[in-house]
């Protein structure tokens, strides 16, 4: 593990991206900066990156492969609508995929997740993690896998203890102001985080084709907050801390946004096809503090991630935005906007960069209501993004209390829409 120092630390806003660095771990990015300062071409940038990060030499390489839309393999083109939409083709009814599908609702799952000695071990263990992404695939005709992963594997693999508390979720050690600065490198992340790859590489070969595989990680801000607050929400302590030491909190961000850039970075070159960004916590934030705590990262951590080779289509996700997300659609980088429950599409499509591709935004409690309202609901969701490029899904995740018959119901009702 490495040790940071308040005296060591450089946070170095450079051309846009943001680096954590120590003498001791500059090597590897002062490359790039040197190169930067040389005006080098953009591509050789990426490519030298790439070539020294392992496997991200495949993603750059896929870049070259892949048309628009649609994987070659073999030469036959390989026909995945959601990505399609993420290109920016509206594809009529649109694709499906719901944000947790895998999880509480399935007995299933509930039989697998009791054979696992915690949470963290059923994440690090790819057979079950495999089993967990394709169980909601053998029952539902959904358009999309998801990894079966967590956003607080990053902490954990920055060294903070992270526990699953049954019933009431993950519980931290709250990050105190010293911690901050003794945090594990985000250069050593993705090495230990290898099994989340292995289960990637696996899913990939056991998906069907036209079946995309989503990847996924936490927002910066949203894992900050339960590093700092020790539990999930952002709730007043973290607001509190983050004008209070601003310093402190910038150097857990820029830990975090390197750390977010490998591990998605690594997720695409192992398989991924598209990747989410969950910013589950973006809600009450002055438009200060999310331009400092939301936007700012993201874009350093969409910067970072291209740097890194990846070329998959991202979606972000900042639940709770509310009137912020235009600015978040038009300056982090991001690919598509995924819209919550409460944000009207018409909002989101007004808001949003013309064009841009839409999810959303099915109120999950109607889901678990079923019937004639929640039918009516699906497809009034349907036309109410029309004509934007749109991937159906909910307004947040599915909740435990789901009747499983209910996304049958949900997936016949969107494709009579
Ligand atoms: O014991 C269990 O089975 C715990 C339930 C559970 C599951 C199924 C947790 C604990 N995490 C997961 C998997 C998970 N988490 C996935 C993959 C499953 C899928 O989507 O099919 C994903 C994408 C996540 C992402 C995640 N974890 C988010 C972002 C999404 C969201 O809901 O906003 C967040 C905030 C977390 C933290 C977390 N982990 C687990 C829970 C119950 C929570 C949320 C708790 C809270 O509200 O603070």
């Amino acid at each position: 593990m490495l040790a940071y120092s308040a005296q060591e630390l450089i946070l170095e806003p450079f051309a846009g991206l943001v680096f954590a660095m120590t003498p001791g771990q500059s090597t590897q990015l002062s490359g790039v900066q040197q190169r930067l300062e040389a005006r080098a071409p953009v591509e050789s940038l990426v490519l030298s990156v790439a070539q020294r990060l392992d496997r991200k030499s495949d993603a750059a390489k896929v870049a070259e492969a892949r048309p628009p839309g649609n994987r070659e393999e073999g030469g036959g083109m390989i026909d995945q609508a959601m990505i399609r939409v993420l290109d920016g083709e509206r594809v009529d009814p649109p694709p499906v995929w719901i944000m947790r599908q895998a999880g509480r609702y399935l007995p299933e799952y509930r039989e697998l997740r009791a054979r696992a000695k915690n949470f963290l071990t059923f994440c690090y263990s790819p057979a079950l993690a495999c089993e967990a992404v394709l169980q909601p695939l053998r029952r539902f005709d959904l358009d999309a896998a998801i990894l079966f992963s967590d956003i607080l594997v990053i902490p954990d693999a920055l060294g903070r203890k992270v526990r699953f508390v049954e019933g009431e979720g993950p519980r931290l050690d709250p990050l105190s102001k010293e911690e901050i600065w003794r945090l594990g490198a985000p250069e050593d992340v993705a090495a230990h985080l290898a099994p989340v790859y292995e289960t990637v590489e696996r899913l990939r070969a056991a998906l069907p084709r036209q079946t995309p595989l989503i990847g996924f990680a936490g927002g910066p801000w949203t894992v900050a907050t339960y590093m700092i607050q020790g539990e999930g929400g952002e709730k007043d302590r973290s607001r509190e801390v983050a004008y209070r030491r601003p310093g402190d909190v910038d150097s857990l961000l820029a830990v975090l946004v390197e750390a977010t850039a490998r591990h998605l970075a690594a997720q695409a070159a192992a398989g991924a096809d598209c990747l989410q960004i969950f910013e589950s916590w973006s809600e009450g934030l002055s438009e200060t503090l999310f331009e400092r705590l939301i936007i700012a990262p993201t874009r350093a951590l969409m910067t970072r991630l291209r740097a890194l080779g990846a070329i998959a289509p991202v979606i972000g996700f900042p639940r709770g935005a509310g009137a912020l997300i235009g600015r978040y659609a038009r300056e982090t980088g991001v690919t598509a906007l995924g819209v919550d429950t409460q944000t009207p599409a018409s909002f989101a499509r007004a808001e949003a960069p013309q064009g841009m591709p839409l999810q959303g935004n099915l109120d999950p409690q109607l889901l678990v209501c079923g019937g004639r309202s929640f039918e009516a609901g699906a497809r009034r969701v349907v036309e109410a993004f029309r004509p934007a490029p749109h991937i159906f899904n909910l307004g947040h995740g599915i909740t435990p209390q789901t009747p499983p018959e209910h996304v049958t119901a949900l997936l016949k009702a969107i494709r009579r829409a």
